[in-house]
């Protein structure tokens, strides 16, 4: 026997009908075409809700970023798949993974997890499509990154390093190479090495870049990523128009996108809802509801603003229980204390109809657990919402709700009603400061630890 949220399956049952079962019990609700997107600065567990979702969808595409993104899902057997381009769909061997036109993407990268998931008996053949109107991001933007982020030295974004900021600034400028240029090698040629002059130009004799190796490498990736190359913007007109169900996958959060958040701490993506119709085509009256997912508190990796940032051995204890280190650069998160004026900014600007909080066990031994619930500043006026300028943060105090802890383990429980009082109260406080109700806890990493509300 399974158990999927809190409902026992027949292990007999087929793959469909355990599908059809967890659509029909739990997702039903998000209609044809659903975003999941982060409220926070990233990693709050939008991989895990998606591939739990994508068991019941029949598209999974990714709209914006590139290999900065690392969600971390384990599949019923408990194997952990670390990915980052590749839509955590890839799971749900029905469903087609679509990367899309506002992506950016490292060739060897996407390869590496094509490879991988063969290994474990996962095949992207056939299914997988990459957006002809993506950016190809090479190694020069990640040498670019590293170079950009030295300049800035204590200054320093903090950036993944993996080439996101400078394959975003191609794109601006418009010196890019889109994944269609692939299809000629001679225009790939012509383009790539007019870039690395233009970077030669900039950074001099700093910019290491061996252009002739790069391009015998790319002959070999291009030869094995044609399959995969697609007019993705029809293919998701297509599924769209005869009823398929696609769930769209975010990829850092609100507080990293580019408008939204702590700029410039932060991505060079949209990653809020209009990122999602730019990145994939997609008219906004198509997407039937947008669900936000929130850590039931907040980390952070990466410099930059942290309003609600514990700097007491509680934030220690907080990154050992939830494990919050980077998935992709294996960095220790900064843990704080969940942040309501923030994701109510999130709320405002993504138009959530759910929410997931998800990592509500990590916080099951704590004694007392704080909501920051306004900024207040020295005239003594409130900050309702997240503010542009960064120094008025700085300024600003931050007032909490102290609320109690539960104090036990949650990790099996998988009925709300079957929570401790206090972790009840805790979520129903948040429903009540957000006005958007909570759908879906997360209480653990697997699969089937998802309590539905
Ligand atoms: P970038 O590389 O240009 O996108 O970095 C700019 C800022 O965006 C932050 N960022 C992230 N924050 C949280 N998680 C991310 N993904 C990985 C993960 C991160 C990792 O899942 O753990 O492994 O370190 C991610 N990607 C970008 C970044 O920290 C900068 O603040
Ligand atoms: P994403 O970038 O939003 O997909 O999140 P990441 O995968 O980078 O980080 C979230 C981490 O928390 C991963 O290691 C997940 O396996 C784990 N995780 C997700 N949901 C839960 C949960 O409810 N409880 C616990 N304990 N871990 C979770
Ligand atoms: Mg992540």
């Amino acid at each position: 026997r399974v158990v999927l949220g809190g409902r026992r399956i027949e292990a007999k049952a087929s793959a469909s009908e355990v599908a059809a079962k967890i659509e029909e019990e739990e997702f039903s609700e998000v209609g044809q075409i659903c975003a999941v997107l982060g409220t926070q600065w990233g990693d709050e567990g939008k991989g895990k809700l998606v591939d739990a979702m994508a068991q019941t969808f029949d598209v999974v595409a990714r709209a914006q970023g590139g290999a900065n993104a690392g969600h971390t899902i384990y599949s019923p057997d408990g194997t952990k798949h670390a990915l980052h381009l590749m839509p955590c769909g890839i799971l749900n061997p029905r469903a087609k993974c679509i990367i899309g036109n506002g992506c950016v993407i490292h060739l060897p990268t996407v390869l590496g997890e094509i490879g991988k998931l063969k290994e474990k008996g996962v095949s992207a053949d056939g299914r997988l499509f990459i957006s002809d109107r993506a950016h190809v991001l090479l190694d020069l933007h990640k040498e670019v990154d590293g170079l950009r982020e030295q300049e800035l030295a204590d200054k320093k974004i903090g950036t993944t390093k993996r080439g996101i900021g400078p394959c975003y600034s191609s794109k601006a400028i418009r010196n890019g190479i889109r994944v269609h240029d692939l299809l000629s090698f001679d225009v790939f040629e012509k383009k790539l090495r007019g870039l690395v002059a233009e970077n030669e130009k900039r950074f001099g004799a700093d910019f290491e870049y061996d252009v002739d190796e790069e391009l015998s490498k790319y002959e070999g990736y291009i030869a094995e990523i044609k399959p995969y190359i697609s007019d993705s913007v029809e293919i998701l007109y297509n599924e769209q128009k005869s009823k398929s169900r696609i769930l769209i996958e975010g990829a850092n959060a609100t507080m990293l996108d580019i408008d939204f958040g702590t700029y410039p701490f932060v991505t060079s993506s949209n990653t809020t809802i209009g990122g999602v119709c730019n990145g994939l085509g997609m008219a906004p009256n198509a997407i039937s509801h947008v669900v936000g997912v929130a850590k039931a508190y907040t980390t952070r990796v990466g410099a930059g603003p942290y309003p609600t940032e514990i700097h007491d051995e509680v934030g220690d204890q907080i990154r050992k229980l939830g494990g919050e280190y980077g998935t992709t650069t294996g960095r220790p998160r900064r843990c704080g204390w969940l942040d309501i004026v923030a994701l109510r900014y999130a709320c405002m600007v993504n138009g959530f109809s759910f929410m997931n909080i998800t990592k509500l066990d990590v916080l099951s031994e704590l004694k007392e657990i704080k909501i920051a619930v306004e900024y207040k500043m020295p005239d003594g006026t409130s900050m309702k919402f997240f503010p542009a300028d960064l120094d008025l943060l700085e300024e600003a105090e931050v007032v909490y709700e102290t609320v109690p802890g539960w104090m036990s383990d949650i990790s099996g429980i998988r009925e709300y009603e079957a929570l401790p009082a206090n972790a009840k109260l805790y979520i129903e406080r948040i429903e009540d400061l957000l006005d958007i109700p909570v759908r879906w806890i997360g209480v653990g990493p697997g699969r089937d630890a998802l309590i539905t509300k």
